[in-house]
């Protein structure tokens, strides 16, 4: 929450200084970059991709072909917009579309609804949009008129929002449907057309008929719980249960895993600028944290660079933790101070066009490693590289997890740190798995899935020495073997204690192995001391 609060307040600052820059232009033209006389070893981020329009509307409209034969002719598919979040009040969070609505149409405003019908001869793909309303643009901007809207995403036939319930209705009752001519915004067919023949609609509602219609929507995959982020989904479907029958309900989610898994070259594109501007992030915060006293002076440079770069977001909240706060997993209260002879964990990945990058380093805040965080670094390292030599076509994340967690175990042993490999010991200070997969979601859909060229996952191995690991005993620990455990390593756990190390990477497989999507960021031990000593040198 704080974040967010953060993220307006740096917002309104960039705001402020940029209606000033055009207010006065002799005096304040100077563009931010060479204003914050950045070094010249920091790597700009390259311009942001553009596509050309017609391949870009040809992926979506394949895409959509692809959610259509999957589905089926007897099928329906419901696509709602996300409803806006609440911040506080009546201050929102800023809109950010349903992931899997906007990977098929692009739209990014609220209150549009998409209906897929494959069955359908005349209106397979009916958009629901609200009608512009001068009124409601002058507070909250603009709105999509039609054309703009069929101009982004490709769908011909769009309809007013308001239509969407009686379509609905008229489709519970088995009926066809085509509003009156006011209420059609687009569409392909001559204005007359009539209500005849079904109107398309004959291979669905036959199908009902015979009670095999099936309504696509997305649903919680967590059963008997309210979904987190398709409760309204599941009101729909939860009404449409009790009053429409022919049509059994459908989970449209595995339809999307399986395709959001596999990136087109379109997709890797913008996913290569959210790392790529993430990257300038990252080495702008390491050549800032020389002089900062407190973490979020770090985080402040994260921020920045975000909006300097136009990236809509985080992909989620920054993490940002100095010397034992990096052994917090998801530390984002960011308001430790930055001490000079502790490690710096720094968790961050921008958000751009719906995808997010995700990546942390571990980096000396003094520029230096010690001989002990170098150890405890090198053996993360190593565990990297681990996950890399396993990353290939046919892997899975359980397979690099495997080989990553091999590396750790062995290192901690050698630390003194666990006293037997094969045990669980090592959970106590890496409690999380090397990879999940990357997306339009940091943690993104996919499962158990077998490596193919064009997925995207993360490396991100860690050792967390917290001070109060020994505090409690772990679950399913005996007293006596914790007892014996605990004496055993001490005296590596008071050397060690208060060093946090993650390194995260994101990796692309590749047609024999795997690309490190974020390589251009300093990783080994002399990378970072190098890049750090020329970044901060040429800003003195
Ligand atoms: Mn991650």
């Amino acid at each position: 929450m704080s974040k967010a609060l953060k993220f307006r307040v740096v917002f309104a600052a960039i705001a402020v200084c940029a209606t000033l820059a055009v207010v006065m232009p002799a005096s304040f033209g100077v563009s931010a970059e060479s204003k914050k006389n950045v070094a010249p070893i920091i790597r700009t981020t390259p311009a942001a991709p553009v596509f050309d329009e017609k391949e870009r509307l040809a992926e979506l409209s394949q895409r959509r072909a692809k959610v259509a034969q999957s589905i089926g002719p007897k099928a329906m598919l419901i696509m709602l917009s996300t409803e806006p979040r609440v911040y506080a009040n009546d201050v929102e969070y800023h809109y950010r579309q349903e992931n899997n609505l906007y990977y098929l149409t692009n739209l990014k405003q609220r209150n549009a609804t998409l209906v897929v019908l494959p069955g359908n001869t005349q209106t397979p793909e009916i958009l629901f949009l609200p009608r512009r309303n001068p009124g409601a643009e002058t507070w909250t901007g603009h709105m999509y008129g039609a054309e703009e809207a069929n101009g982004i995403s490709g769908v011909q036939e769009i309809w007013e929002a308001s239509e969407f319930k009686p379509f609905i209705e008229a489709i519970r009752n088995r009926q066809p449907y085509r509003p009156k001519t006011e209420n059609i915004l687009m569409s392909p067919l001559p204005a007359e057309t009539q209500m005849t023949n079904g109107n398309g609609f004959t291979a669905l509602l036959e199908a009902a008929g015979k009670g095999e219609a099936g309504l696509y929507m997305l649903m919680s995959t967590a059963r008997d719980s309210e979904s987190r982020e398709y409760k309204y989904e599941q009101r729909f479907v939860t009404d449409w249960v009790k009053s429409a029958s022919g049509y059994s309900v459908k989970n449209a989610w595995p339809i999307f895993v399986e395709m959001r898994l596999r990136k087109s070259p379109m997709e890797l594109r913008i996913l290569q600028h959210a790392i790529d501007i993430s990257t300038e992030a990252h080495q702008r915060a390491w050549a800032a944290a020389g002089d900062a006293k407190w973490e979020y002076e770090v985080d402040a440079e994260m921020a920045y660079t975000f909006k300097l770069r136009n990236a809509d977001n985080w992909g989620y909240p920054d993490i940002v933790g100095c010397g034992p706060n990096a052994t917090t997993l998801h530390y984002e209260t960011s308001q430790g101070p930055v001490k000079r002879g502790d490690l710096l964990l720094m968790d961050v990945g921008a958000e751009y066009g719906h995808y997010t990058a995700d990546i942390t380093r571990t980096f000396p805040v003094n520029g230096k490693f010690t001989p002990d965080q170098a150890t405890v670094y090198q053996i993360v390292y190593d565990a990297q590289e681990a996950v890399a030599r396993a990353s290939k076509p046919g892997a899975t994340l359980s397979d690099v997890n495997r080989a990553g967690t091999e590396v750790v175990k062995e290192g901690l042993l050698k630390l003194g740190l666990i006293t037997d490999k094969n045990s669980n010991q090592h959970r106590i200070w890496f409690m999380h798995g090397t990879s999940h997969w990357l997306g339009m979601n940091v943690h993104d859909v996919g499962g158990g899935a077998k490596f193919e060229p064009g997925m995207t996952f993360t490396n991100e191995p860690g050792i967390y020495v917290r001070l109060d690991a020994l505090d409690y005993i772990p679950f399913g620990w005996k007293p006596e073997d914790w007892e014996k455990f605990k004496t055993a390593i001490r005296p590596a756990f008071e050397r060690y204690k208060g060093v946090g190390v993650r390194i995260e990477d994101d990796m692309l497989i590749t047609a024999d192995g795997v690309k490190w999507m974020s390589a251009a960021l300093p990783r080994k031990i002399s990378e970072i001391e190098d890049f750090i000593a020329k970044a901060r040198r040429a800003s003195e």
